[in-house]
């Protein structure tokens, strides 16, 4: 490549080379600071996406960046063939920052989910007695846990599994948000059924947080016909909601907690599924497991992503900014807006399309303005910069926001 980079030469470039499963909004990010970026031709944005909540600690943070190239000079990969000497440390490390007996290292969020998928249907054929051919596992409306195949099967929106081909058995859906649904199903399949995999807030399906009480009703259910309660926590977890994990804003404890994302600070793929011994040594050697999974570096960089978010208070940050961004949406004296929910920095304005004008032109113009978000579902723009952006530059942005829905 000896031409000049430029946005359109990069946009070009994907077009051509690329396959087009993304249709990204037309920016091109060069830098990334904090809870800023800059594209090629170095125009300053506030980031409001966050890598889908991957970037919580802020862009390419020096502590994070710091533990990647120390240990990149030392050794990336040494595979679970053998041992290394980072994997041990972070596991104590993580196991000891969540409260559970064992982690199992993955990648990404889907890989995390499949895991736990697999240690839930292992738990119910050998602990609950399951046949393994009936063991079921129920999950929600609305869901979005990954990409996979038998991710896929659990999602109701054709736009993720529609001409995939068969599916995977072995999943019943119910709505979300309604505890009676969960009640309903336990009581009628209870016998077969391994578990219960929810967000508890859900992300894609447009920052949808379930009613004040829900999480800890479904616990209970579960616990009540020995299901095992799985919190997907990939987006919602490591301070985005205001808390380490969205559960403990009801003090609920996942039999199966599964993170991704954040736990990395974004700079390499970590993924973890956490849970106790009766769940997690039903697995045996050679019985799952992945060539990264564990890497040194991921292990370095995912203790140095944890550490930031205790030692910059992030949790308590996106509590109190969380609550700013939402007043101040509320606001906005826009017939656009027509609902605007979230909790901590994780939220969504849905937006009422105007004179043929909606949730796209909206990011469209914050984007020339300088703020970048991007819809979800059509109408629904999730707003979730990384926790490390100071109030004076929320309120900043805040005002680009404003600005940019106003000029409609
Ligand atoms: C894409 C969505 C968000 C997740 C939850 C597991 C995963 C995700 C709750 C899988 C991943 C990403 C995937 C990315 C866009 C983004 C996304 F729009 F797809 F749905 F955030 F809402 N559980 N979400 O949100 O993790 O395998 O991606 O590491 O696929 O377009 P992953």
């Amino acid at each position: 490549m000896t031409e000049k980079m430029t946005s359109q030469l990069a946009m070009e470039l994907e077009a051509k080379y690329g396959a087009h499963n993304y249709h990204p909004l037309p920016v091109v990010l060069a830098k990334g600071k904090g809870a800023k970026v800059w594209d090629v031709e170095g125009k300053e944005y506030y980031d409001f996406l966050s890598a889908y909540s991957a970037v919580n600690q802020g862009h390419c943070h020096p502590a994070i960046i710091k533990a990647l190239c120390d240990q990149a000079q030392n050794l990336t990969l040494s595979s679970r063939a053998f041992y290394n000497d980072s994997l041990g440390v972070w596991e104590k490390y993580i196991t000891e920052y969540f409260g559970y007996d064992k982690v199992l290292p993955m990648n990404t969020g889907a890989e995390a989910d499949e895991t736990a998928l697999k240690l839930a249907r292992r738990w119910g054929t050998v602990c609950k007695g399951i046949p393994n051919d009936e063991v079921t596992i129920v999950c929600c409306e609305g869901n979005f846990h990954g990409r996979t195949i038998t991710i896929i099967t659990m999602s109701n929106d054709p736009d993720s599994y529609a001409n995939y081909g068969p599916l995977t058995p072995g999943f019943i859906r119910i709505p979300y948000n309604d505890p009676d649904a969960l009640e309903k199903v336990l009581a009628e399949h209870g016998h077969k059924i391994a578990g219960f995999l929810l967000e508890p807030i859900q992300g894609e399906a447009g920052v949808y947080v379930p009613d004040e009480g829900y999480l800890k009703k479904c616990y209970d259910i579960c616990k009540k016909y020995n299901v095992l309660f799985m919190a997907d926590e990939v987006q919602s977890g490591i301070a985005r909601t205001g808390k380490m994990l969205a559960c403990d804003h009801e003090d609920v404890r996942p039999d199966i907690l599964i993170l991704g994302k954040a736990l990395s600070g974004g700079v390499v793929p970590v993924s973890a599924v956490l849970a106790d011994d009766y769940i997690m040594m039903n697995i045996k050697p050679g019985e799952h497991g992945s060539t990264f999974g564990g890497n040194p570096i991921a292990a370095k960089v995912s203790m140095a992503a944890l550490q930031v978010i205790k030692d910059e208070n992030l949790m308590e940050k996106a509590e109190y900014l969380g609550k700013i961004f939402r007043e101040e949406m509320k606001k906005i004296d826009s017939p656009m807006i027509e609902l605007v929910r979230g909790k901590g920095l994780l939220n969504a304005v849905i937006i009422k399309p105007k004179d043929g004008k909606e949730a796209w032109d909206v990011c469209m113009k914050m984007k020339e303005n300088g703020v970048l978000a991007k819809p979800t579902h059509r109408h629904i723009i999730r707003f979730a910069p990384p926790l490390v952006i100071t109030e004076e530059e929320l309120r900043a942005a805040i005002e680009i926001i404003k600005e940019s829905i106003l000029s409609f």
